[in-house]
């Protein structure tokens, strides 16, 4: 997979070569490109941003240094004599960070594993100028996104919440796969409770049936925990997870 990275802040992507991304990354699983979107805009100041037309707070970005940036990915990523046409299948995909966006799933995450090119490109103060939005559709699949109810002050950490959920799904990248489908979400549901050694620890013990060595009883358990955890923690994910065991019923 190939990603790439349009900011003002691009060394807040650091953190991505750490960790297991990081390690992806030099095994060649994974292309991170990190670019300057100032390296875009060419007037005395570098400057991105302009004040909102109509009046208004804060700052907006200009469209010209992204479509500027996001032609360069375009070039960089494919050459010229290969370029798709536009509505062809395998155009990349451009995540616009925005807490106006759709907000990111477990199972939008694994669909965009399995794209081959992700572009992000994360705005700050008051967001980019909608003729972006609506110039981008003409090269790229564009996927407003969100990743919960609440305010940053800019996409970047969004970016890096996005890019892990996505990443760690794309196989290999991740030590032991098995772990991928018990995690939380997973299925619908929250994960059970683990432990470890000693069995007693300041006066609390594991729970018995896991040191039972009856594998079909401690399934039984886990699935019930992540039942009365989901149920407790989560009832909205419980509501669907209800209705959606009622579809595979009938
Ligand atoms: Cl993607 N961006 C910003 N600025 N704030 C957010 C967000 C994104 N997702 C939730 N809040």
């Amino acid at each position: 997979m190939r990603i790439d990275l349009i900011s003002i802040f691009p060394e807040f992507f650091d953190v991505l070569d750490l960790s297991l991304i990081g390690k992806a990354q030099r095994e060649g699983r994974l292309a991170v490109h990190r670019h300057q979107l100032r390296d875009f805009s060419f007037d005395k100041h570098r400057s991105v941003d302009g004040t909102p037309t109509g009046g208004g707070a804060g700052m907006v970005m200009k469209p010209e240094p992204w479509a500027l940036a996001l032609e360069h990915v375009l070039t960089q990523a494919q050459p010229p004599a290969q370029a798709q046409s536009p509505g062809s299948e395998g155009r990349p995909t451009l995540i616009i960070p925005t807490p106006a966006g759709e907000v990111l799933t477990q199972h939008t995450a694994q669909q965009l594993a399995r794209t081959e090119h992700l572009v992000f490109a994360p705005g700050r103060f008051e967001g980019i100028d909608q003729r972006l939005l609506d110039w981008a559709p003409q090269h790229f699949d564009v996927r407003p996104m969100s990743i919960g109810d609440y305010v940053l002050n800019g996409g970047e950490s969004a970016v890096v919440v996005m890019v892990e959920a996505i990443t760690r799904l794309i196989p290999g990248v991740l030590g032991n796969p098995e772990s991928l489908a018990e995690e939380s979400h997973a299925h619908g549901l929250l994960e059970y409770p683990v432990y470890t050694k000693p069995a007693r620890w300041r006066g609390l013990d594991v729970p018995e049936i896991l040191l039972s060595g009856d594998h079909a009883k401690i399934a039984a358990w886990r699935a019930q925990q992540q039942d009365v955890r989901t149920r407790k923690l989560r009832p909205d994910l419980w509501a669907k997870h209800v209705v959606a065991q009622e579809k595979n019923l009938t």
